[in-house]
């Protein structure tokens, strides 16, 4: 398995449990994947604690207690770190080691794996859980190398944490990460300059302390949310809203309606109608009450333009929720550059060049974002049948049957893999979903002596030729972002989830599965097993 976070901690419980051997490769030092690499201050789950965790043991959930509607960061780390003692995992993950290589050998049906540690493996199946949003983007400008004081990644903030206070520090990027680390180094640097290229819908968090009452409710009520979740499209365990269109009610009723979401926050504000994700008119209408919500934070009119030119529809980019975001352009130390206005044109030894300034520097932060889906996946050098590389099968578009099993490369299970609801979804109930698929699928080959599984290449065009065609007739396959791998030069661009819901999702899985495994071929045991 590749990866030690939320998916392959709990696929090695999985595998383990139908009685294989099995072992985990993490390149960090730590469990927890996302959790364990974007430790910049303020990082912290957009998707509240009592979904974002495991469903999987009800024992898990009656003993972990959250502490916040949203987690932050530590607590997400003790979270998976203590998952790993509760189900004894550690000794199958060797740390500190990436696979760079895994290629399938056509004579003996197995993938031999090179690590970083020189290491060849030879493994029958192999589980990919490297996560959607592991392979940091860090964007190359003229000049990069000359710079005089550090440059870091968001995802990449040192363990021990780094102190910048009397530093003049630049952020590039204003996504869900930027929004998060900008008030935190606001408060202790010096001058503190944002480079802001795309301006973003964010809604407030409104994140609170859990106390006894709320905590006891959840632990209460695990099964009642463990159905809402499974019916739910998008994995949350939420009671469903009787929500109308924004355009059937009127002004008051609506603004009310705002108001209250607005107040509740959190990124369910969308759901205050029915229609906002789907009809323009409701949707502008929701925009124009969240930029006015901007514009009443922010004291400097022109400041507060350059915050709220925002050129998509709200929830066509993965929709931002913020902790004192907006109130931090009120400070003195804190100064909005409008990157779109006034690009960045080179990293100079002082700091850092636009069209129009020139902005002197002690650290540079890359809020920058991902290559999302795929990128951890392309990152090693993946060869299937006859050699073929992932990078070229995918080089037009990447898709897998059902998102988790790529033609031509037979026995790779994808977790979350280009193809299924993964990122636009409850991650962590995706991952549950597909983790369980997969290891329904290795019990029934063990019991019907199967030893090798594809996805028939019709199958999966057809699969792949829905995703696009749902993402087609969605706001989010029209807007640029990195949901549509614009964000990296030189990848095809196109939208490479499922965004038909993670309820139908699991009944097509599910049907498929009891169908014989429909569109996936299988091979008999043939050859004995090779040491
Ligand atoms: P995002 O959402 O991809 O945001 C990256 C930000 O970096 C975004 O504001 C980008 O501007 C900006 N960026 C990237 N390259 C450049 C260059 N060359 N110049 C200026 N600005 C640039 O990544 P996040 O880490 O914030 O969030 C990723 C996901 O993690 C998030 O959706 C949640 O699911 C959790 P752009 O918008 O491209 O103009």
């Amino acid at each position: 398995m590749i990866g030690a976070g939320a998916a392959g901690l709990y696929a090695l419980h999985r595998v383990r449990g139908l009685g294989l051997l099995a072992k985990v490769f993490e390149k960090g030092d730590g469990v927890g994947g996302t959790w364990y690499w974007n430790r910049y201050p303020g990082a912290r789950c957009d998707v509240e604690s009592w979904d974002y965790c495991y469903t999987f043991s009800e024992e898990l959930e009656q003993e972990w207690e959250w502490t916040e509607r949203f987690p932050a960061q530590p607590e997400l780390e003790r979270y998976f770190n203590y998952v790993a003692d509760r189900f004894d995992l550690r000794r199958d993950i060797e740390f500190n080691t990436r696979i760079n290589q895994a290629r399938y050998d056509d004579e003996q049906n197995r993938w031999l794996i090179s690590t970083s540690s020189g290491e060849t493996v030879s493994t029958r199946f192999l589980i990919s859980a490297a996560g959607c949003l592991s392979e940091v983007n860090t964007p190359h400008f003229e000049g990069v190398d000359t710079f005089a004081g550090q440059q870091i990644h968001t995802a990449r903030w040192p363990k021990g944490g780094l102190d910048v206070t009397g530093m003049r520090v630049g952020v590039i990027g204003t996504g869900s990460t930027g929004t998060q680390v900008i008030p935190q180094l606001a408060k202790q640097a010096d001058q503190l300059f944002v480079f802001q290229r795309t301006a973003q819908f964010a809604i407030p968090a409104r994140n609170r302390p859990l106390d006894d009452d709320t905590l006891e409710e959840l632990k209460h009520n695990y099964h009642e949310r463990w159905e809402l979740k499974r019916s739910s499209s998008t994995g949350m365990g939420r009671r469903p809203t009787e929500a109308s269109s924004a355009l059937e009610v009127d002004e008051a009723t609506r603004n009310r309606a705002f108001e209250d979401s607005w107040a509740r926050g959190g990124p369910g504000f969308a759901r205050a109608f029915s229609d906002v994700m789907t009809n323009p008119e409701s949707n502008q209408i929701a925009s124009e009450f969240v930029r006015e919500k901007i514009r009443e934070k922010v004291d400097d009119p022109d400041v507060a333009d350059t915050l709220v030119g925002i050129d998509h529809p709200l929830g066509a980019r993965r929709l931002i929720v913020e902790i004192d975001y907006f109130e931090t352009y009120n400070r003195p130390n804190v100064t909005l550059v409008d990157a779109a206005a006034d690009p960045i044109t080179e990293i100079t030894p002082q700091g850092l060049r636009t069209t129009e300034g020139s902005y002197d520097l002690d650290l540079i932060v890359y809020a920058t974002g991902f290559d999302g889906m795929t990128g951890a996946l392309l990152a090693m050098d993946i060869q299937g049948v006859g050699g073929l590389a992932l990078r070229d099968k995918w080089a037009d578009g990447a898709g897998a049957y059902l998102g988790l099993v790529a033609s031509g490369f037979p026995n790779l299970f994808m977790i979350t893999g280009p193809g299924s609801p993964a990122v636009y979804s409850n991650v962590i109930f995706s991952i549950e979903q597909h983790v369980e698929w997969i290891a329904d699928c290795l019990a029934h080959m063990l019991e019907n002596g199967l030893d090798r599984i594809d996805s028939d290449p019709e199958a999966e065009a057809e699969w792949t030729r829905g995703v696009h065609d749902i993402a087609h007739a969605s706001i989010i396959g029209k807007t640029d972002s990195w949901w549509t791998g614009s964000n990296i030069e030189g990848k095809p661009k196109g939208v490479t989830f499922y965004l038909g819901g993670t309820n139908i999702y699991r009944e097509i899985c599910d049907e498929i599965a009891s169908n014989g495994y429909e569109g996936f071929v299988f091979q008999p045991a043939g050859k004995p097993e090779s040491v």
